[in-house]
């Protein structure tokens, strides 16, 4: 029988059907609409939140969900991901039957890296077949939520469903981006359709389409055999979403798990939250709405915690400068590290080691780590990216057109900067 630690709402579900389940986490898609901020780095190892990287997220939805068997499948720049993964998460060390497994695509079968998500699983299926798992849960490594696993899993062992998919309710206009689902009373999956270019509604639901979060609780065996028959398949480009699910939704038992069920995040009274962050404007805005007074994201919730590597760093310190001006931010998240002297700080999100000078002045801004701001600069509704130097007196983010001539601006007028846009070079920063 499964067991509920909480006394009241969202506690934690741990029961016996997670220990046996081993988790695939996908962390191979480079997440292009993130542009330059993705040039050197998977969408998966992209930093967030000011400590973490947007892969702890699923990573701690698994060890919090008492998944602790875990494999990450990673193909594209995975050098940050996966050193990100041995230093943060090298606690899953076996001790207690539980490990992490770094999986890049290195042809392990034939000469082929990668090819859709469900050729990532395919290529290490005798990673699982060793692990003896009951179920595998198959995650996409690129989005920001938090899900108790174990109520889906509870679910999909209660319908005796071959298949669980999870999904959520979307505005019609934004579904064609997902898989669009139609279900049963009995929450059976009755149609499958990737990315549709018009995308049915929910019947009774004006406005409303069910779409697939990409999270998915497979029998291992059954999970196995329909892996076997893509691969074999000549017409499949071996991807979960386009040929692995419509295939299973037309002969086998799938069924929907609504997230609102497992959601330990909710926004609203039936809202959960849940970030996909992969253009500028939306990793923009879930980084600065974490300044509000009440964020959407409760970073300080001790039941479910995001684990992640943290450098040893000194405290964020803010100091008067010579001129006796003083350092200060407001509305404002700073990490360890950060210096903000004689300069001000506000409704901004700095990583660490970020080092703002006299005069300078940040607004509406997320600066990635290890970032120095020099005297006078000013910035307003930029992103700057890991290791920039902005040079003393240097303007973003007031002029558009002048910064489109170096810079990235996003739809929403949001300015990306990175290294190679300032004409500096990482390797001599260091
Ligand atoms: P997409 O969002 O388009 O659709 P996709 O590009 O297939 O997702 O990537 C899914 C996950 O797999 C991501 O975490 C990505 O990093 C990873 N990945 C991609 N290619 C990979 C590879 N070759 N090797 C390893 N990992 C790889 C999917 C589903 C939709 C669903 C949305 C929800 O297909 O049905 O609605 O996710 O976001
Ligand atoms: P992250 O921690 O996000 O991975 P790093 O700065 O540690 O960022 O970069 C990881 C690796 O990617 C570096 O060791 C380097 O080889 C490469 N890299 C990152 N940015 C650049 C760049 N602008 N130019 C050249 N190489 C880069």
């Amino acid at each position: 029988p499964a067991q509920n630690d909480a006394s009241a709402g969202f506690g934690r579900f741990i029961s016996h059907l997670t220990h046996g389940t081993y988790a695939m986490v996908l962390a191979g898609g480079r997440g292009s609409r993130l542009l330059q901020l993705t040039d050197w780095r998977a969408k998966p190892a992209v930093p967030f939140g000011g400590k973490f990287r947007i892969i702890d997220f699923t990573l701690s939805n698994c060890v919090n969900s008492g998944i602790r068997r875990i494999g990450v499948a990673t193909q594209y720049k995975a050098q940050s991901l996966i050193r990100h993964v041995q230093r943060g998460w090298s606690f899953l060390d076996g001790r207690f039957d539980e490990q992490i497994d770094l999986l890049p695509a290195q042809q392990q079968m034939g000469d082929n890296w990668y090819q859709g998500t469900a050729d990532a699983v395919f290529q290490n299926l005798d990673v699982l077949r060793r692990n003896h798992p009951r179920y595998v849960m198959v995650l996409a490594g690129d989005h920001i939520y938090k899900m108790d696993y174990g109520r889906m899993l509870a679910q999909h062992a209660e319908h005796g469903a071959d298949m669980t998919v999870a999904c959520m309710e979307v505005p019609v206009g934004e579904a064609s981006s997902f898989g669009v689902m139609g279900v049963d009373d009995g929450q059976r999956v009755t149609s499958f359709l990737e990315k549709p270019a018009d995308p049915p509604g929910i019947p009774g639901r004006r406005g409303r389409a069910l779409v697939s979060m990409g999270v998915y609780v497979f029998n291992a065996d059954f999970l196995y055999e329909q892996l076997i028959r893509d691969s074999d398949d000549p017409n499949s480009s071996h991807d979960f979403g386009k040929n692995l699910i419509p295939h299973a939704v037309s002969c086998h038992r799938v069924f929907a798990h609504n997230f609102a069920d497992s959601c330990v995040e909710m926004v609203g009274t039936d809202t959960p939250y849940w970030r996909d962050v992969g253009t500028i404007d939306a990793y923009w805005e879930a980084n600065i709405e974490l300044t509000k007074v009440t964020p959407e994201l409760n970073m300080y919730d001790e039941v479910w915690p995001i684990w992640t590597h943290q450098e040893q760093l000194p405290p964020a310190k803010f100091v008067f400068d010579d001129a006796g001006r003083r350092g200060m931010a407001v509305d404002s998240l700073v990490s360890g590290g950060d210096i903000i002297s004689g300069s001000t700080v506000k409704r901004s999100l700095l990583f660490s080691k970020v080092h703002v000078h006299s005069y300078a002045e940040v607004e509406d801004s997320v600066i990635l780590p290890d970032v120095d701001i020099g005297r006078h600069a000013k910035l307003r509704r930029v992103v700057i990216d890991k290791h920039c130097r902005i040079p003393p007196g240097m303007t973003i983010g007031f002029d558009a057109e002048e910064d489109r001539k170096r810079f990235h601006v996003s739809e929403k007028g949001i300015t990306l900067v990175t290294p190679d846009m300032l004409g500096q070079s990482i390797h001599f920063i260091r």
